[in-house]
């Protein structure tokens, strides 16, 4: 049974124990990519770092995110955090000051970007927009979007306020480096990658998500 995203930590720990082995021969010489004919993370150390605890209230889960996440960031560690909804986006990229001013870029089918749902303020669809809303955070740029799911307000609002959204159309049509002069420089950047940000044309009838 798959009851939901809050499962992905304990599966990716799962999966990962096949590779286990692979890291205990190689300590830190990094790891082979026959593909990319290229040896990637030589010298560097993974640490699973454990998971943030989940309080009733959920105010109180965002604090201990931003907690954790900052003491993992202000020691110069490049942090990867996985799952569960994308509403924990927000009280992650709180914990990156340092990097001011920071782009987000966000793989996905929608914007997450809305002020409000169902009346909250903070929810997997409002992420990004309260990100927005962070002194340090200096544009999002979001790409793969598609599907009927964001709205028209959410999209206007922000590419008002200076946000790039390509679209998954685009991706597929364009050439790759266009869209990456279109993206220009980054600077400081947060990368987040949603489950759906996926780039082929789906067929007829298939479902956009
Ligand atoms: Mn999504």
């Amino acid at each position: 049974m798959r009851p939901g995203c809050r499962q992905a930590p304990r599966a990716l720990r799962d999966a990962s124990t096949r590779f286990g082995w692979l890291g205990e021969s190689t300590g830190t010489k990094g790891f082979f990519d026959v593909e990319a004919g290229h040896t990637f993370l030589a010298g560097k150390r993974m640490v699973d770092a454990g998971d943030v605890d989940v309080s009733l209230d959920e105010g109180v889960t965002r604090a201990r995110i931003t907690q954790h996440a900052s003491k993992i960031v202000e020691r110069g560690s490049l942090l990867a955090s996985i799952g569960g909804d994308h509403s924990v986006s927000f009280p992650l990229i709180a914990a990156f000051e340092r990097y001011a001013p920071l782009t987000i870029v966000l793989f996905d089918a929608h914007l997450d970007y809305r002020d409000r749902f169902l009346g909250l303020e903070h929810t997997n669809n409002s992420p990004f927009r309260r990100a927005s809303e962070l002194p340090f955070v200096n544009r999002i740029v979001t790409i793969g979007a598609r599907g009927i799911k964001s709205t028209d307000l959410e999209y206007r609002e922000s590419l008002s306020r200076g946000n790039l959204v390509i679209t998954a159309n685009a991706v597929a049509d364009r050439n790759i480096d266009s869209i990456a002069t279109d993206i220009g420089e980054l600077g400081n950047y947060y990368v987040s990658l949603d489950i759906d940000g996926s780039f082929y044309r789906p067929r007829n009838g298939e479902s956009r998500g």
